[in-house]
């Protein structure tokens, strides 16, 4: 008697969870499951300026789309690394990411967006970017690696952090360097006479703590994102490169969007751009304060030096085309 209690009981208990699981299934299929879904792999970590503004693309192109578009936003190369996120965009296996020099290895004119020594100031950026050979970038960009430009993000002067101080290029003998998978740079730091290394982004911080690297290079956002004042105390002030990224799409997908969500997508970029820019120049104000918190120490270095030693080799390095279109955006800097 008492089992034939107990087994109703349990029966009454398991159908209950029964009931209660396809409830919770019901409602998750209530849900709209949205129409077209894009992953975005991004280099930098949640506390970055790039990843706070695709959570802003992400917000307004759900909220404008009705929810017909989503987009999912996934930090510190967990997807993908630079080079391996721009195929698989281009494999349509996820659909957006940041790049730019990078993309030099799909199409050479890429190389002038972070050139060494190429632009001084915000002025000369917006003047390419805007200008044909930002136009150029960008044709080239669909149809040479199927990616479509949402926009850009301005980016700081790159820095060289290391461990040991150095203020002339005669102090980088051996050095061994991270640069990231761009031709220019390699050949930039080797005229210098460091030993470049490329490498992704993610490898970094873990490559300087083993030892396998001693040094690397990049914008103040970045050097304070990625913690590295935690494996490398100086902070060598060369602003040897200005630069900008370009936040993409695959071009593939975003085709099979029809156009109404198109018109939606491109102007979600166009705001992206002008949040993100807002966001680069408030941290811009405090980022150096903070890395001096962290300990790093900044050193002047004779930039005259740096440049003198590498310009050749960086001009050198480009095929006769690109050493016109050198030539010409040198002239036009010169007539600004
Ligand atoms: C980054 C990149 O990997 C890095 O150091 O700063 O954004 C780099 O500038 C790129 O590879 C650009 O395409």
């Amino acid at each position: 008697m008492e089992n034939k209690e107990q087994f109703v009981k349990l029966t009454a208990k398991a159908l209950l969870l029964i009931f209660t699981m396809l409830l919770l299934l019901s409602c998750k299929t209530k849900e709209p499951e949205p129409e077209f879904l894009f992953r975005t792999a991004l280099l930098v970590n949640e506390n970055h300026t790039w990843y706070k503004a695709f959570e802003y693309f992400s917000e307004i192109i759900e909220e404008r789309s009705k929810g017909r578009i989503q987009v999912q936003v996934y930090p510190s190369e967990q997807l993908a690394k630079e080079i391996e996120a721009i195929r698989l965009i281009q494999a349509e296996v996820i659909d957006m990411t940041t790049t730019g020099s990078t993309l030099t290895n799909w199409f050479e004119v890429a190389t002038f967006c972070e050139l060494p020594f190429l632009m001084q100031d915000s002025i000369d950026m917006q003047r390419y970017i805007k200008g044909p050979i930002g136009k150029l970038m960008e044709t080239e960009m669909i149809e040479k690696s199927g990616l479509r430009a949402l926009g850009h993000f301005q980016r700081g002067e790159r820095h060289l952090t290391s461990n040991r101080p150095i203020r002339h290029p005669d102090d980088l003998k051996g050095l061994i360097i991270r640069v990231p998978n761009v031709p220019s740079f390699v050949d930039t730091w080797k005229a210098l006479g460091a030993k470049p290394t490329p490498m992704a982004f993610s490898e970094v911080f873990t490559s300087l703590q083993q030892g396998t690297i001693e040094a690397q290079e990049n914008p103040f956002a970045m050097i304070n994102n990625a913690g590295f004042a935690e494996v490398q105390k100086y902070l060598n002030l060369t602003g040897h490169v200005l630069s900008w990224v370009y936040p993409v799409v695959g071009e593939k997908q975003f085709q099979k969007l029809p156009p109404d969500l198109q018109e939606i997508f491109l102007q979600a970029g166009r705001d992206m751009q002008a949040y993100e820019h807002r966001l680069f120049l408030e941290n811009e104000k405090s980022v150096q304060e903070e890395l001096k918190s962290k300990g790093m120490e900044f050193i002047e270095v004779d930039k005259d030096a740096f440049q003198k030693k590498s310009e050749k080799a960086i001009f050198e390095s480009l095929s006769p085309e690109m050493q016109e279109i050198y030539h010409q955006l040198k002239a036009e800097k010169d007539a600004a």
